[in-house]
Formats: structure tokens, C-alpha cells, sequence
């Protein structure tokens, strides 16, 4: 009895094995350590963070469908790791989001975590530490989804390329974190150097004969670290550029000299395709763009990244598209694309409202349940420097919420629901009065499958006449931006919010003084960081935690919870075994 039971199991094992193998889909098994090595991104040497002496880590490539199977080992000897699948939902594998203190403990020095998860929307993503600030010590790599077998991406093209795009410091991140967190405060500055898939150029310039700026001519072989990763291409086709930025801080521009870029995919989702000569791409998005490589082949193509929203000390990041085999070593005949005043909000905000939803993508509900308003104030907390969220600014457990709620450990976090707006008389365009902030780890526990709308809210800085970009992410879904504006949101904003073709991401920018609206259904049970994606903002209290649904979890694995009080209570459990 027993065994035909069984074998009726297995048989209907073998059964959804043999599915899933026709239908093409399949696992994804990589092994990987992360690890401190010399390298030298921007011909400085300096130590990164790593994965398996690659870095950027190695690129990983699934088909829509498949399972990603990552075994990492934490080899960094000091300090626990976690890696965030940056625009991967984790339905149903909420405790593979890779998030410390959020979705599962850090893994500590020694220990393996099998990161297990299904990737289920083509699409171009990334992947980061998202422990402390991990992300700028160089954690980072590409994830790259491609439609599944038999389905055809919605536009044709020849080839492809991967740009990562990240920024630089020479200051090692433990120093950079030790100065955010001192009083007096200590910026960390710009960056040294823009980095193109892990490389770039500090003390030269790779077009610097075109300029008269004091930097001098690169001369660089093609096989060194920081050599510029050459785009080759052939004349007469169409080339996917896949363009993600995973920056600690910066803002970007990117353009491509005489050759325009069409935006067809954002944040893995497909875009109605519109036409650009340089775009914007903030800390967190993606976008593909396809150019046809219709110039003159004899001569090459400066492809250029600059820095948008902060006064730049930072040269351009750049490299070439080259058409003739070769010549992949000659300069281009002109200097490379000017990016745009780091102030022209204009122009960013020109791009940004050109971006809609392709036809047929999902549609908003039209109503929301429960609309949060979330105030993006910097403020002072015993004198140190801090950015706070209606006032709240968040530091992280040490027992991660996925665990904790699962559990109802109640004193693992605050346990009232964080403030859902800000006070009415509070000017968003002057300083604040008192700047003081509170902190706080509440969670913001939204009803499953409930229609939850959020109005990200700018305002002044500490000082006078100055408000910041914040490009916001959120984990474990899509969200659609239903639009963006000046000045303080009001209920007369209401009527021009865009339910038609809203275009679905998982990042939206705040631009200086001003709101985005976002309206997301909460049909991912789990708990979800939601984010500035500037590291240093989100290390000064700059995020806030949602969560849906985490009762309808059957079981998470031990591994992830092996900390904090769900560590303990796991230990009493095995003591009464
Ligand atoms: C760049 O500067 C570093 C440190 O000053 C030096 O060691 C290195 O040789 C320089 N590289 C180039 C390409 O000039
Ligand atoms: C370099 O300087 C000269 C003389 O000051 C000026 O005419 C020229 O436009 C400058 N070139 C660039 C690329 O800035
Ligand atoms: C930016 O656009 C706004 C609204 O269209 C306009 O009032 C303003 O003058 C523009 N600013 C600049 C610097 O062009
Ligand atoms: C803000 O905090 C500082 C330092 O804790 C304190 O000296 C100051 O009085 C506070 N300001 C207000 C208006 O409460
Ligand atoms: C924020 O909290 C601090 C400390 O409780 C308080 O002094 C301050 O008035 C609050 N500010 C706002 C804008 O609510
Ligand atoms: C949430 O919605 C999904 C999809 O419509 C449905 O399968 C699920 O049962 C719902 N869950 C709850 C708790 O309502
Ligand atoms: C801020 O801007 C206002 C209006 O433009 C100006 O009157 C004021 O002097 C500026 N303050 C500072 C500190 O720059
Ligand atoms: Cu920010």
C-alpha cells in the first residue's frame, strides 16, 4: 500500500519532470564565491569585491521560465554577504531576495546559501550585495533573461551588447561608511571614476587629444583591467545595447556619437519605441535600446556616460563602437557627445515623460485601496546626518522581518504601522525648522492583493535651495508610474494621473521639488524593501519595508533564518527534538 503510494508520487514526479523539460524551461546551477582581490578598475589598483576573480561578477543568462540556481559562498573573511536579484520578483521564493535583515540573515564568513528562484519575465536585470554597502565595493553583475523557446522578443535585431554601467571610489567603502556615520558628518564625495562593465579611466583620458583638459592620453594595449570594454559591430545592422546602473551615486547620460538610440525595454518591461540622442539612466534601471549601424564604417563612434543632477567632478565614462576589424584602436574622428548640464532637469524630465507602456502590457486597476504618502526629508538625529521617510529613519533589525512576521516574534520590530503621510504645514520647499528626525523599523503590512498607491514626495535638503534626486526601487514587484510633477502633490494632481498606458518598473525617479506617483498590487507574499537606490541614502535611513501575504507561506527555509530571535527560536526547537 505503502509503496504503490510512493510509487504513484514518483510517477507523478517523473511526470512534472518530464513537463517542464518539454516546455524547454531549465535549471540555471552556478557556483560562486565572493571575495576581496586586487584589481584595478580605472588603472588604479585597488581591492574589490568580487565573485569567483571576475569582477563585474559573471553574467548570468536564463530563459524566461528557468530556475536560477546560485550556491554562494561567503569568502570574504570579515564580513557576511548577501546578493539582491535586482527586478526579479521571487514569487513564491520571498526568501531569495537576497536582502539582509529583510528577506534572510547574512551569510556569514565560511557559510554556503543556495539562492533559488525562477525567473519569469525576459528582460535585462542585475544583480548586487545589498548588505551594508556592498554594492559600491563592486558586488555586482548582470542577469540577462531572454524570451523563452519558441516566443520572439516584439523587434528584430543582429546582435546584442551588455553594458553595466557603476561609479568608483578609491576611498574603500569601509572608510566612506565610517564617515556617513560620524559626527561631524563626512561625504563621500563623487566618484573617481564612471565605470563601462566594470572599466574605466582615472588618471587618463581616452580622448583626451580632442580636449583641452590637463589629462593626458591614454595609452592603453586593449588586455589591461581598465582597458575600454569595444563595442565591435558590423555596418548594416541592428544591435541591442542592454544598459543597466547599478551606481552608488550617480545620475547618468549616455549617447552614442551620430547614432540614435531607440528605447524599446525598461526595467524588463517592453516600451512603446521612441527615439533619443542621449538618455537618462538612474541608480537601479535598465533599459535596451536598439541602433542601426548605418555611418560611415571607415570611421568609429565614441559611446559616452556622464553625470546628470549633482555637479560632475567626474570625467565622462567612455568607450567605442567600432565598425572596421581593423581599426578597433582608432579614435573617433570627433569629440565625444557633450552630456547634457548637470542641472538641465528639463532635459531628464523630457525623456522621462516619453516613456509609455507598449501595447498590451497590463493595465492599472482603476481604483487603489490604500494610498501612503512618503516624504523624503534629510534631517539631523543627535547631530548626525540622516535621511528619513515621514520622518522615520529606518535601521534594520537584526532579525530579518520575513522571518520574524512568519514567526510573530513581536518584539523583533516596531510593531505600529509607520506614519502614512506628513503633516500638512509642512513646507516642502524651505529647509525644515526643526530638522530633527526619529528612527524607527516598522512595517508598512499591506492587505494581500490589495491595490496600494504611493506618493513619493520631494523637498529642500538641510541647507537652503537644495533638493536631490532619489531614484526609488522596490523588491518583489512591478510597479506602474502613473506620473510625476512639480511642487507638492495635491488632490488637483489627482485628475492627471495616467491610467491608460502607464509604464510598469521597478524604479522611479523623484525629481528635485517634486512627486511621482506609483500604484502597485500587493500579490507577492513576502517582505519587501522599498528604496532610494543611492547607497549612501539608503545607509543614512533612506527606505522603507512592506509586507503582504506572509502567512500564506508554507515554509521557509531554515538557512534563512539562522540569526537574530528566529535563530533562537530555531535553536530551542531543536533542543526540545
Ligand atoms: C595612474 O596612476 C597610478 C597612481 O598614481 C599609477 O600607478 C599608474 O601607473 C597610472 N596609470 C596610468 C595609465 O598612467
Ligand atoms: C581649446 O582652447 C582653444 C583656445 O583657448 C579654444 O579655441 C578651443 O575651442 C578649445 N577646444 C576645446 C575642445 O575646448
Ligand atoms: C523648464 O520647463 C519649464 C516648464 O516647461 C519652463 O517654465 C522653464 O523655463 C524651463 N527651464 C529651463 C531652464 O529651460
Ligand atoms: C535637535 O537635536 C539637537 C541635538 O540632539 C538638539 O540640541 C536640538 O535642540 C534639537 N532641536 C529641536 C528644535 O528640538
Ligand atoms: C520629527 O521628529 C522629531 C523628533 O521627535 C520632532 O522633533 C520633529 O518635530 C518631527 N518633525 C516633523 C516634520 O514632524
Ligand atoms: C490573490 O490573487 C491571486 C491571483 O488573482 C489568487 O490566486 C490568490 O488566491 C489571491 N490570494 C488571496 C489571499 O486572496
Ligand atoms: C534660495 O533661493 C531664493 C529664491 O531664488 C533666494 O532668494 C535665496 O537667496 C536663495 N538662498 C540661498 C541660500 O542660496
Ligand atoms: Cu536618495
Amino acid at each position: 500500500m505503502a509503496t504503490s503510494r510512493r510509487l504513484i508520487i514518483l510517477s507523478v514526479l517523473v511526470c512534472l519532470l518530464l513537463v517542464e523539460a518539454s516546455e524547454g524551461s531549465k535549471a540555471r546551477h552556478y557556483k560562486w564565491d565572493v571575495e576581496y582581490f586586487f584589481w584595478s578598475p580605472d588603472c588604479v589598483e585597488n581591492v574589490v569585491m568580487g565573485i569567483n576573480g571576475q569582477f563585474p561578477g559573471p553574467t548570468i543568462r536564463a530563459k524566461a521560465g528557468d530556475m536560477v540556481v546560485v550556491e554562494l559562498t561567503n569568502k570574504l573573511h570579515t564580513e557576511g554577504v548577501v546578493i539582491h536579484w535586482h527586478g526579479i520578483r521571487q514569487f513564491g521564493t520571498p526568501w531569495a531576495d537576497g536582502t539582509a535583515s529583510i528577506s534572510q540573515c547574512a551569510i556569514n564568513p565560511g557559510e554556503t546559501f543556495i539562492y533559488r528562484f525562477k525567473v519569469d519575465k525576459a528582460g535585462t536585470y542585475f544583480y548586487h550585495g545589498h548588505f551594508g554597502m556592498q554594492r559600491s565595493a563592486g558586488l555586482y553583475g548582470s542577469l540577462i533573461v531572454d524570451v523563452e523557446d519558441g516566443k520572439k522578443e516584439p523587434f528584430h535585431y543582429d546582435g546584442e551588447f551588455d553594458l553595466l554601467l557603476s561609479d568608483w571610489w578609491h576611498q574603500s567603502v569601509h572608510h566612506q561608511e565610517v564617515g556617513l556615520s560620524s559626527k561631524p558628518f563626512r561625504w563621500i564625495g563623487e566618484p573617481q571614476t564612471l565605470l563601462i562593465n566594470g572599466r574605466g579611466q582615472y588618471n587618463c583620458s581616452l580622448a583626451a587629444h580632442y580636449s583641452n583638459s590637463s589629462s593626458s592620453q591614454c595609452r592603453l594595449r586593449g588586455r589591461e583591467q581598465c582597458a575600454p570594454p569595444i563595442l565591435h559591430v558590423l555596418p548594416n545592422k541592428i544591435y541591442r545595447l542592454r544598459i543597466a546602473s547599478t551606481t552608488a551615486l550617480a545620475s547618468l547620460n549616455l549617447a552614442i556619437g551620430n547614432h540614435k538610440m531607440v528605447v524599446v525595454e525598461a526595467d524588463g518591461n517592453y516600451v512603446q519605441p521612441f527615439a533619443v540622442d542621449d538618455l537618462d539612466i538612474y541608480s537601479g534601471e535598465s533599459y535596451s535600446v536598439l541602433i542601426t549601424t548605418n555611418q560611415d564604417p571607415s570611421n568609429n563612434y565614441w559611446l559616452s556616460v556622464g553625470v546628470r543632477g549633482r555637479e560632475p567632478k567626474t570625467q565622462q565614462g567612455l568607450t567605442i563602437l567600432n565598425y572596421h576589424p581593423n581599426s578597433a584602436s582608432k579614435l573617433p574622428a570627433s569629440s565625444p557627445p557633450v552630456t547634457p548640464l548637470w542641472n538641465d532637469y528639463n532635459h531628464s524630465k523630457s525623456f522621462t515623460n516619453k516613456i509609455f507602456a507598449s501595447m498590451g502590457s497590463p493595465k492599472p486597476p482603476r481604483n487603489y485601496d490604500r494610498r501612503i504618502t512618503l516624504l523624503n526629508t534629510q534631517n539631523k538625529l543627535n547631530g548626525y546626518t540622516k535621511w528619513a521617510i515621514n520622518n522615520v529613519s529606518l535601521t534594520l533589525p537584526p532579525t530579518p522581518y520575513l522571518g520574524s512576521i512568519k514567526n510573530g516574534l513581536r518584539n523583533a520590530f516596531n510593531q505600529e504601522n509607520p506614519p502614512e503621510s506628513f503633516s500638512n504645514d509642512y513646507d516642502v520647499m524651505k529647509p525644515p525648522v526643526n530638522p530633527n528626525t526619529t528612527t524607527g523599523n516598522g512595517v508598512y503590512m499591506l492587505g494581500m492583493n490589495t491595490t496600494v498607491d504611493v506618493i513619493l514626495q520631494n523637498a529642500n535638503a538641510l541647507s537652503a535651495n537644495v533638493s536631490e534626486i532619489h531614484p526609488w526601487h522596490l523588491h518583489g514587484h512591478d510597479f506602474w508610474i502613473l506620473g510625476y510633477g512639480e511642487g507638492k502633490f495635491s488632490t488637483k494632481d489627482e485628475k492627471k494621473l495616467n491610467l491608460k498606458n502607464p509604464p510598469l518598473r521597478n524604479t522611479a525617479v523623484i525629481f528635485p521639488y517634486g512627486w511621482t506617483a506609483l500604484r502597485f498590487v500587493a500579490d507577492n507574499p513576502g517582505a519587501w524593501a522599498f528604496h532610494c537606490h543611492i547607497e549612501p541614502h539608503l545607509h543614512m535611513g533612506m527606505g522603507v519595508v512592506f509586507a503582504e501575504g506572509i502567512q500564506h507561506l508554507n515554509r521557509i527555509p531554515l538557512e534563512a533564518l539562522a540569526c537574530g530571535l528566529t535563530g533562537k527560536m530555531l535553536m530551542t526547537t531543536n533542543n526540545h527534538n
